[in-house]
């Protein structure tokens, strides 16, 4: 389906544009997450990227590729940023930011937790300043999609089109009453720096989930299931449907010095979680 509308900036605020471009996303996601689940081969083929514990495997490029074909046959004009290399400029103000499969290692190993993230964005995600519009989450391995557009809420849905659920970020008070999710890099020097915050933050949490994966972290601050998340050295694909789908579940997510996230720092939570949270690993 090709959308064809207005396609200047301030068309992203169109309320029409934004629930087909939210359709488009949630279709997206959910036909490369069955590729990457049903069509798993027995070699993965992976090889290492920025480190020999940063995986990419063959279905990583496998989705990448189907997700880049739907985005620029629906939307040419479009631009697109994904994790595997794809890359394009937008002429219509809005840009694609895609993680094929967000959680490479556990869908190495064969565990659940794993997801295609597919955003919508205006600005350039390659520079500050850029926002998400849209957002659509699939974590085949759950069974559900989370999705959400800008001033449309946010929702989840099993995956396929069950009945649509507005979801809602936790009412936690007291970060010592949080569940807290958070993640880590693949350099060694890098890991040691994020397990000297997490020595800061481990005694003041109701306890740690390490998932595996940025975006369905962020779904599940924004579903209620995690109270707050916090990592650094997450990237445009990581966090971009997530931070829209926490943000419209009502919650608060922010970066270095309060400002945008970035790859230097994301937190999320309900407003006075995150504050406390922030307290501790952005003092
Ligand atoms: C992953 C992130 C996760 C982080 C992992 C990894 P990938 O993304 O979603 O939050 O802790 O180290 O970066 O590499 O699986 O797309």
């Amino acid at each position: 389906m090709t959308v064809s509308r207005p396609t200047a900036p301030d068309a992203a605020a169109d309320e029409e544009t934004l629930a087909e471009l939210e359709a488009l996303a949630v279709d997206f996601a959910e036909a490369a997450a069955r590729l990457i689940r049903d069509e798993r081969p027995g070699d993965l083929g992976a090889q290492s990227k920025t480190s020999r514990t940063d995986v990419v495997t063959v279905m990583d490029t496998r989705s990448e590729e189907f997700l880049r074909d739907r985005i620029l046959t629906a939307r040419p004009r479009d631009g697109l940023l994904g994790e595997e290399g794809s890359a394009s400029p937008s002429q219509t103000g809005l840009t694609w930011v895609i993680d094929p499969i967000d959680g490479t290692t556990n869908y190495l190993y064969g565990m659940p937790l794993y997801a295609v993230s597919v955003a919508v964005v205006v600005g350039n995600p390659s520079e500050p300043g850029w926002r998400p519009v849209v957002g659509a989450v699939c974590s085949p391995g759950m069974g559900v999609t989370w999705s959400a557009r800008t001033r449309g809420g946010a929702r989840s849905a099993a995956i396929g089109g069950g009945t649509p659920r507005e979801v809602a970020v936790g009412g936690a008070t007291e970060l010592a009453q949080g569940l807290v999710g958070t993640g880590f890099g693949y350099q060694a020097a890098v890991r040691a720096e994020q397990a000297a915050v997490l020595t800061t933050v481990l005694p003041r949490v109701r306890d740690i989930r390490r998932l595996g994966s940025a975006a369905v972290d962020l779904c599940l601050v924004g579903d209620g299931r995690l109270d707050a998340y916090y990592e650094s050295g997450l990237k445009p694909w990581d966090l971009a449907a997530g931070w829209l789908i926490v943000t419209e579940a009502g919650g608060v997510v922010s970066g270095p010095g309060g400002a945008d996230p970035d790859v230097t720092l994301t937190v999320a939570g309900n407003r006075m979680v995150h504050d406390q949270l922030r307290e501790l690993v952005d003092p």
